[in-house]
């Protein structure tokens, strides 16, 4: 079945935001920005701007009816800003009048006085100065200080990756527009329905059966509408409230690129201890985590980097710790994989110096340590139905990997002004909500008297096709044809209390709660036409092909017949579905539990050509086998294997957050940050799901996909840091990523390749 969404995205009939019509007398919002990173707020005088021309209204912290605070985990995070800004963009004022350009025109005459105080953008720097988030956490297992008397090689060093931008195609913004009883009802482009609303009630007030919170689709998430749509919501929420008026706020892209947070750029430091064989048997790390100016999602975020800090390998001694530190930049957020990767660079590139130091293939590391059945991880849990080792044997088996590594030998050896890398890179991701308490989902489904079918539920599409999943999965259910089938918007009053479309989990678990509700709607159907046919056994009736079977012949009692006779008995014809996902917790004073549900499996092999004359590269082909489950949808999947993919190598490699000192964000345009286009893209990804790999701990013996294969990307560093060896043999292998061209032109040929 084809994603229904993909013909109206091709026409542009897709709605968003943006595009839907508003109610006459909308008014449009801008947010003016705080212009330092640090400071005191000294005056803040919006009178003039006010009385500007086309203006409504000037709001401020000072006009919030209920609390101005939007944290959700930590409630360290105004709304506007108070008496301190903390970050450069940070939303002091908000400007509503007639046109959003006249709202913009109105900023000149806000008059804004700051006394500067010290501007933090490093989080090593943070550490020092001790202005942490949370106290630091260790996850731990064996002995490491032990184990270095064990190893034949101890390697250690020092890792940065950068930040990376969502650039989802659809800026953040929200349209408020207030009803009958002082309520509220948003339209918001969030990943999180309930989370606008939760919030948006604290801020206005209200209790939550006040706001109504409504999302058709968006246009990419990525993480980055996670936590951080709320703020707009809110503010649009705030104004409707105040004025009485439908309010618009929609940000450009430049306002998006500048106000909201990203990735979260880490620094590290590691130790590795291995035997001479290349087994791993100690790894201690410390991750140093740029927070932001405040806490959003980082404490969740640093621990799926603790969780994730083995990524697919078994140590037996490991010492993981992780620290929160707080900056003078637009607070970090969740994006696709959530401290995940970040983690995984570290330990590949651990794996690639000791492999340097001591003259090894690092697959040679690599394929050693794979994890295998029954293996524990340092949180606790044990691995079941490991799939490590058989992604990475069909890898090697169909792809070749001696040919490729061959390939590359002998090109690099006819080749001077040109060099071959590749990598080998294997994934290991665990999946549930690291938060035991956010693994619920609901449904509610309608069945219409003329057999067609309305499902609502707590997940957003935003481009992953969850819509068409859970469409599948209730059509199947039902066994009715995918045609009668609608999915509903993502609306509040119709699935309540839902957690944010994350973690790869919105088919998990949204599907498994709509697969709840039909089971009982069918139930029913399925008693009455035993009734109606004069049969015992309910168990006896099937649907297939929108006809009533009994004991596998077809009666002449069609679904809409059966259907209307339900509603003519007066038979429910609705149903609301739960799930909670089971066996799962988590103990934070040990740190050990059983946190995910299952994990998802994988292994990429990345081929890179690069250019020594430029320092420019291509990557040749990325080769996956992905541990897919029972796929719901083979070319949904497939496409999120790929863009996955194609995302984790703009991270790796082009897609650069350059700061100024006092925290300027310097690449906030779409002409100084670059993400991966068409061309860039690799000529060749494949991917091929393992074959017979059904999961039962999924709906429909299905796994999660939407954040594992960003991973595969993290190969191309490694790729790519191969072809600058084989350039330049003597040169000193670093750990910094995005590797720009400019990063690879210093080591091919500066004296002394300096590492920025
Ligand atoms: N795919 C598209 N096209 N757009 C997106 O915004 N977000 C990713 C992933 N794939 C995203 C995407 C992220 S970060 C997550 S957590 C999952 O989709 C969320 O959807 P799922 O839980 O339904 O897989
Ligand atoms: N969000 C969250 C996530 O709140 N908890 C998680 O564990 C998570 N994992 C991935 C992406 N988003
Ligand atoms: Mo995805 S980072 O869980 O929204």
């Amino acid at each position: 079945m084809k994603n229904f969404d993909v013909p109206l995205h091709t026409k542009g009939r897709s709605v968003f935001v943006d595009d839907m019509p508003v109610p006459e007398g909308t008014l449009y919002a801008a947010v003016f920005p705080s212009p330092a990173a640090h400071g005191r707020i000294k005056k803040l005088d919006v009178g003039k701007a006010g009385t500007g021309e086309g203006v409504a209204a000037v709001l401020t912290c000072k006009d919030i009816p209920g609390q101005n605070q939007v944290g959700a985990i930590i409630q360290d995070e105004c709304l506007l800003a108070e008496e301190t800004v903390h970050f450069m963009g940070e939303p002091v004022a908000l400007v509503i009048a007639e046109t959003k350009a006249a709202a913009k025109k109105a900023f000149k005459d806000i008059v804004l006085e700051i006394d500067p105080l010290p501007a933090v953008t490093d989080p090593r720097e943070s550490y020092a100065n001790g202005t942490l988030i949370i106290p630091p956490r260790t996850f731990a297992l064996g002995d490491v200080d032990k184990a270095w008397e064990e190893c034949d090689m101890i390697v250690e060093g020092r890792v940065d990756s950068g930040g990376q931008e969502h650039y989802y195609m659809e800026p953040q913004g929200a349209v408020a527009v207030p009803v009958e009883d002082g309520g509220i009802k948003i339209y918001s482009s969030t990943q999180s329905p309930t989370g606008v609303q939760r919030i948006a009630a604290r801020v206005l007030g209200q209790p939550m059966h006040k706001i109504e919170v409504d999302t058709r689709r968006i246009g990419g998430g990525f993480g980055g509408k996670e936590d951080q749509a709320t703020p707009w919501a809110c503010m649009a929420a705030l104004a409707a409230y105040k004025l009485k008026k439908p309010v618009k706020l929609v940000l450009d892209r430049g306002e998006d690129i500048k106000m909201t947070g990203k990735r979260h750029p880490y620094s590290s430091d590691f130790k590795l201890g291995l035997k001479e064989d290349g087994t791993i048997l100690a790894y201690d790390v410390m991750f140093y985590q740029n927070s932001g100016a405040s806490a959003d999602l980082s404490t969740a975020i640093l621990e799926r980097t603790l969780f994730h800090g083995t990524n697919s390998y078994f140590i037996p001694n490991v010492r993981a710790t992780a620290a929160c530190c707080y900056t003078n930049l637009a607070p970090f957020t969740a994006f696709r994989g959530f401290g995940g990767p970040q983690a995984m660079f570290v330990l590949e590139s651990a794996i690639r110096t000791a492999a340097e130091t001591m003259k090894l293939s690092p697959r040679v590391i690599q394929q050693k340590n794979l994890l295998n059945e029954d293996d524990t991880f340092p949180y606790g849990m044990k691995v079941e139905n490991c799939r490590a080792r058989r992604c990475w044997e069909e890898a090697e088996e169909r792809y070749g990997f001696e040919a490729i590594f061959q390939n590359v030998e002998s090109f690099n050896a006819a080749n001077r002004m040109k060099k071959k890398g590749a990598a080998v890179m294997p994934v290991c991701f665990g999946i549930s909500f690291t938060n035991t308490m956010m693994n619920q989902a609901g449904a509610l489904v309608h069945v219409y008297t003329d057999g067609s079918v309305g499902v609502s539920t707590g997940a957003v599409e935003m481009g992953q096709g969850v819509n068409m999943k859970i469409l599948g999965i209730a059509a199947c259910t039902l066994s009715i044809s995918p045609g009668r089938v609608k999915i509903e918007t993502t609306n509040t009053t119709r699935a309540a209390n839902t957690s944010p479309t994350a973690a790869s989990t919105g088919a998990d678990m949204n599907g498994r709660a709509v697969q709840v509700a039909c089971q009982g709607i069918i139930g029913r159907l399925k008693r009455l036409a035993a009734e109606l046919l004069h049969h015992e056994n309910a168990d006896d009736i099937e649907i297939k092909e929108d006809m009533v079977h009994l004991t596998g012949w077809k009666t002449a009692l069609s679904w809409e017949a059966l259907v209307t006779e339900a509603f003519n008995r007066r038979i429910d014809l609705s149903s609301h579905g739960y799930y909670a996902t089971p066996d799962i917790y988590f103990d934070r004073t040990e740190e050990k539990g059983k946190p995910f549900a299952y994990h998802v499996f994988g292994t990429a092999v990345t081929e890179v050509t690069l250019d020594c004359l430029r320092g420019t590269y291509e990557i040749d082909a990325v080769h996956v086998v992905h541990d897919a489950g029972k796929s719901l949808n083979f070319l949904i999947d497939r496409g999120q294997a790929e863009g996955g993919v194609v995302q984790g190598i703009g991270w790796m490699t082009m897609e650069e957050l350059i700061y100024s000192k006092d925290g300027r964000l310097l690449t906030d345009s779409s002409s100084t940050y670059k993400v991966p286009d068409i061309k860039f893209t690799p000529r060749v990804v494949d991917v091929h799901f393992l074959e017979d790999a059904g999961n039962p701990k999924a709906v429909m013996n299905s796994k999660a996909i939407g954040e594992p294969p960003l991973m595969y990307g993290i190969g191309a560093y490694f790729a790519i840091l191969e072809a600058m060896k084989a350039f330049r043999p003597d040169g000193d292998i670093f750990f910094h990523s995005p590797l720009t061209p400019e990063k690879v032109l210093n080591f091919l040929y500066l004296k002394k390749p300096s590492i920025p």
